[in-house]
């Protein structure tokens, strides 16, 4: 039997509705890698926020910190500041938004949990700060737990795995087992491979085709793949923001493997691809 709370079909039931999940992702950083600067102050980043709603996201996954390789960390007081007044901005004009907080410090996701925020992306897994299983404990909210090999500034300096499919799967597993001994609800886990982080192009498509190892393990799953630098690798698309096409064949892809969240930044062309997925696997299983 399933450990987690889902509705019928997949969908975790801390959400409205049901089916895939499209996260629309926010960034208020100067630096990230697709979209650094493209928002700056709280109204731009709102009214995107709004639109990405607006194209189908269920949830919004706001970030202050760029984890993009050879990225330097920021203060948690910074952080606060980039974050916290763009969660209320976008509160004050959607006020039913599930907001996610892209962070690894309790301070922080404290502090956007306090604004509204309904569920933590912590990139480490929880390992990042030590007070931050307890602050999801307490909030009783739902927390991505993602795998990373290094740091953001190291990470994708000839990252080396056995096998990273397992590697990855047991990371996850033991991630999950340290948050449920935590006091975290089991349904409150979502697990995500780390697209990536640590790993090279052959470990990124190693983790796609082989995602259901990581679905099998009974958590829903979420899939970062939006833009990444091994999309352009593939397609030679150099430009970041060009790589949709590339981006929506990963989200079909693990759709079709069972992954159940999609964390990307072009969320109209993701949302139509995930609706006509849905609709062919639904047929072909009757
Ligand atoms: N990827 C990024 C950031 N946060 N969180 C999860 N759970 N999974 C991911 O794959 C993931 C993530 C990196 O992408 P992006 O936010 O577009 O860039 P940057 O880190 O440069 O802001």
């Amino acid at each position: 039997m399933s450990r987690t709370a889902r509705n019928i079909d997949g969908a975790p039931t801390f959400l409205p509705g049901s089916g895939p999940v499209v996260v629309g992702i926010l960034n208020v950083t100067p630096d990230s890698f697709s979209d650094g600067g493209d928002f700056p102050g709280p109204e731009a980043a709102a009214e995107h926020a709004v639109a990405m709603l607006d194209e189908g996201a269920k949830i919004i996954d706001v970030g202050g910190e760029s984890t993009r390789p050879g990225s330097d960390p920021l203060t948690q007081e910074e952080e606060i500041q980039r974050v916290v007044p763009v969660l209320e901005r976008i509160l004050s004009e959607r006020r039913d938004a599930v907001i996610s907080i892209d962070t690894y410090r309790a301070g922080t996701a404290t502090a956007a949990l306090e604004a509204g925020a309904r569920l933590v992306n912590d990139v480490t897994a929880l390992r990042g700060d030590p007070g931050m299983a307890s602050v999801v404990e307490e909030a009783s909210c739902p927390v991505i737990l993602m795998h990373m090999q290094g740091e953001p500034k190291t990470m994708q300096k000839d990252p080396q795995y056995e096998d990273v499919v397992r590697e990855v799967r047991d990371f996850l597993a033991q991630r999950a087992e340290y948050a449920v001994a935590a006091g975290i609800r089991p349904e409150n886990v979502i697990l995500d491979p780390g697209i990536g982080f640590g790993k090279n192009l052959e470990h990124n498509l190693a983790l796609l085709r082989n995602l259901d190892a990581i679905v099998n393990l009974d958590f829903p799953v979420l899939v970062g793949a939006s833009r990444k630098s091994f999309i352009g690798s593939i397609t030679g698309v150099q430009e970041a923001r060009e790589r949709i096409f590339g981006t929506v064949a990963t989200t079909v892809l693990a759709f079709e493997k069972g992954a159940t969240f999609f964390r990307v930044h072009d969320v109209r062309a993701n949302r139509e691809a995930l609706t006509v997925a849905e609709a062919v696997l639904h047929t072909s299983r009757q």
